[in-house]
């Protein structure tokens, strides 16, 4: 894509879907871990092969996505009568924090809406199309992309990697998905493990094991989630202040479970004047009830064994990522931890081959939520 007098030009024809898509989602990721309890969504309006407006959710109770974009091409003056909008998520239809997106579309004069996945939202699923068609507007879910193809022509040139985008975008909405449809958030345990599947409690050799390199890799984990959570044996033995290593999220919460309530009062969760609120609980299935209530869409547990251990045992995980270090220690087994079977738990679509320096991430998540 070259840039041409100001505008992103896009390949004519098959390229568009892709390319916008792929724009939208990664617009989109930048509201992750910003926008509960609302999805993060991404949008780009798109005429003759020039973008001429884009933009996200950054906030509930702000914009959404489509909106932003619209307003993006009004401020650069772009006429977006006759373009098109692809958005990583299906239009909102019904008018809730802000009005909705398929009368802001209308309005524009936008004619074509692709979306890549569903809203799982209840109120909103599936009703899209059918206003939108109303208004005399054409839409595609491109998630369904070969059933439009019947009818009609999705400017896209490869569908597999049409596929590897609509894919990432229903990853994308995993934890609203399982928050809106349970009332809980997603939930990720973090753990670290040797090569001899050794895993690695932060009360042991927590230090050794993750590399400063493998640590800014899985901080940025941090950036998008809601909240981190840690057992109180992570705090009394690292004394850690939970926030990033790298990019701050400052709207993400920092949760302590802890049986005895007895935690340091000067640990620098509690002390260290950041605006990220720490939260304590009892147990974690009060926790994660009370963040679902917070509207928290993405827990990430980052340790230690005992909490991860306690999180499996009551069937609340929805995703496990594996740091995998090449060392080989001896400690306590892994499977200990994990204690799922990959059959039974549905525990499929691995995501692999994050490399950061030497360390390889992988992360096994569930194909259904948990239903309580
Ligand atoms: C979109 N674009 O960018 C987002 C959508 O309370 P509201 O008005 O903000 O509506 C929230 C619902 O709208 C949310 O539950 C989800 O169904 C949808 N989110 N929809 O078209 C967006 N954030
Ligand atoms: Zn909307």
């Amino acid at each position: 894509m070259k840039k041409h007098f100001g505008w992103t030009l896009i390949a004519p024809g098959k390229m568009e879907a892709t390319h916008c898509l792929n724009r939208a989602l990664r617009l989109a990721e930048k509201g992750e871990g910003h926008t509960r309890p609302n999805p993060p969504v991404g949008a780009v309006i798109v005429k003759a092969g020039k973008i001429l407006g884009e933009g996200y959710h950054k906030k509930a109770g702000t914009n959404h996505a489509e909106t932003a974009a619209i307003a993006d091409a009004k401020k650069k003056g772009n006429d977006i009568r006759g373009a098109s909008i692809y958005v990583t998520l299906e239009p909102c239809s019904k008018p809730g924090r802000v009005g909705a997106c398929t009368d802001a579309i209308s309005a524009a004069g936008i004619s074509h809406v692709y979306y890549a996945v569903s809203d799982p939202n209840p109120t909103n699923r599936g009703r899209a199309k059918r206003v939108l068609v109303q208004h005399g507007i054409t839409c595609d879910c491109l998630d369904r992309w070969g059933q439009a193809q019947r009818g009609r022509d999705i400017p896209v040139a490869s569908q597999q990697e049409l596929s590897r985008l609509v894919h990432r975008a229903q990853r994308l909405i995993a934890p609203f998905r399982k928050h809106v449809t349970t009332g809980l958030p997603y939930v990720t345990v973090k753990l670290a493990m040797s090569l001899d599947g050794r895993i690695c409690d932060t009360t042991g050799n927590a230090k050794w094991i993750s590399s400063a390199e493998s640590r800014r890799g899985t901080g940025f984990m941090r950036t998008y989630v809601d909240a981190i959570m840690v057992g109180a044996e992570t705090v009394r033995a690292d004394n850690p202040s939970l926030l990033s290593h790298g990019k701050r999220n400052d709207d993400l919460i920092r949760v302590v479970v802890s049986r005895s309530g007895k935690l340091p009062k000067n640990a620098q969760l509690f002390t260290d004047g950041a605006p990220n609120l720490t939260l304590v609980y009892r147990d974690a299935k009060t926790a994660l009830v009370d963040l679902g209530k917070r509207g928290c869409l993405h827990v990430l547990c980052e340790g230690g064994l005992a909490l991860a251990r306690s999180l499996a045992d009551e069937n609340l995980v929805d995703a496990w990522t594996l740091v995998t270090a090449p060392i080989v220690i001896g400690n306590r087994p892994i499977g200990e931890a994990l204690r799922f079977k990959l059959e039974s738990d549905g525990i499929s679509d691995p995501k692999s081959g994050d490399r950061i320096g030497e360390y390889v991430h992988f992360t096994l998540a569930r194909k259904t939520p948990i239903v309580l």
